[in-house]
């Protein structure tokens, strides 16, 4: 197929699971169109089979606010003419759903077909949808969507819910490329020493630093972890809450133990040296980072929040998704003394580290790998195409 993608292609995992779907779609030998206003930041521009499209958006001084939605639009209408696209895909609402929308209908009176499909991450509907600057047009965007997909069945519920939406979502959770996101140990036994000595147990955090993903609570649970057992932490990412961060750790007597490594690329060696990763947001519809991480055999200390419990499964429900086996711990919002105390435990107890790794991995592998993930989109085009 012929598909179109349209997201927000810098740091953030809705920018990431578009573009590695594009890459795998690419590999599959789907023709794949990037239209988005930078090049996605995981595209380096040799992968067959894909192309971008850049959208311009010109900065007239009579435009306080630049209409990007509208240069977005005009630019789908034209991606989609000129290469025949099959379908779009968005990912992230708004205003992506909306520029598809104008775009669709731009070339539909034309008599050309561009159905879209707009695929819901989480802050598109927990945080931003529900401003009610914006509630109206999300709700439009989503119901005037050809066919929706929500990133896990949380997400999918508390959209119907928030937004009186009866139409249905598509479950298609987020996935991993299981190749890719693993423990090379000889690459391990080389990078490791750089951040910590042997006998150090090594945690990560990988985010965008911002308010909900509670980055101070990490170096809170970090802190109290490190003054029990000599360990060291990777924080990955940058953004707002970098600083106070950086203040606190100071302030809690850690800061050489913590490895501020900022925004980085190749995330998949630095998460695959880590023994553990913190995961404590407010809030997260799916946490891809900790499914990165949970490929790479690196269990994570999550919250009890949104999708995280349809991924994480703490052992504690017999009827959980790994059918009893812990594959990572699980805790209330903002219980840094609850999640410090199980991480002690866990790095003292390397035997149950290494199941829960173990499980980890596997959780990954069954249910996450690209390989069994892609073709559920695959099919969901087909029928988005065909209309039904
Ligand atoms: O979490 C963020 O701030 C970024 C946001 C995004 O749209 O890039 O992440 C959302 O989408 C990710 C990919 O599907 C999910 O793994 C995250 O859980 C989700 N974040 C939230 O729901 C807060």
């Amino acid at each position: 197929m012929k598909i179109g993608i349209t997201c927000y292609p810098t740091y953030g995992g809705s920018g990431v699971v578009a573009t590695e779907l594009g890459i795998e779609l690419a590999a599959r030998g789907h023709e794949i169109h990037f239209i988005t206003y930078s090049q996605p930041f995981r595209l380096n521009g040799r992968d067959a089979n894909i192309r971008y499209h850049e959208v311009p958006v010109s900065n007239y001084p009579l435009f306080e606010f630049p209409p990007y939605d509208l240069a977005l639009a005009t630019r789908m209408a034209e991606v989609a003419e000129l290469y025949e696209l099959d379908l779009l895909h968005v990912h992230y609402a708004i205003p992506h759903s909306v520029s598809a929308l104008l775009a669709r209908q731009m070339l539909a009176s034309r008599g050309i077909k561009l159905p879209f499909i707009t695929t819901l991450h989480g802050t598109d509907i927990t945080l931003v949808g529900l401003d009610r600057s914006y509630l109206a047009i999300t709700k439009f965007g989503i119901e005037e969507s050809d066919g929706v997909t929500s990133i896990s069945q949380d997400l999918a519920e508390r959209t119907r819910e928030s937004f009186a939406i009866t139409k249905h979502i598509e479950v298609i959770r987020n996935f991993v490329n299981c190749d890719l996101y693993h423990r090379d140990e000889e690459l391990v036994a080389k990078t490791r020493p750089r951040f910590a000595d042997p006998s150090e147990p090594l945690l990560v955090h990988l985010s965008n630093f911002r308010p909900v993903k509670r980055v101070l609570d990490v170096v809170e649970v970090f802190a109290r972890i490190a003054r029990e057992v000599p360990a060291r932490i990777l924080l990955i990412g940058d953004g707002p809450d970098r600083s106070a961060a950086e203040f606190l750790a100071h302030r809690l007597g850690v800061s050489d133990r913590v490895h501020f490594l900022g925004k980085q690329e190749n995330v998949n060696e630095l998460l695959a040296l880590a023994d553990l990763m913190l995961m404590p947001s407010q809030m997260e519809s799916f946490g891809l980072a900790a499914l990165e991480a949970m490929a790479c055999r690196v269990p994570a200390i999550g919250t009890r929040v949104g999708g995280v419990p349809e991924l994480i499964d703490d052992g504690s429900s017999p009827s959980g998704s790994n059918g009893g086996v812990a594959n990572g711990l699980l805790f209330e919002v903002g219980d840094v003394e609850g999640m410090a105390a199980a991480g002690i435990a866990l790095l003292q107890d390397p035997e149950r580290l290494n199941a829960m790794a173990t499980a980890a991995r596997r959780t990954a592998q069954a249910r996450f790998c690209a390989s069994r993930i892609i073709p559920l989109y695959e099919d969901y085009y087909e029928r988005v195409v065909r209309g039904e």
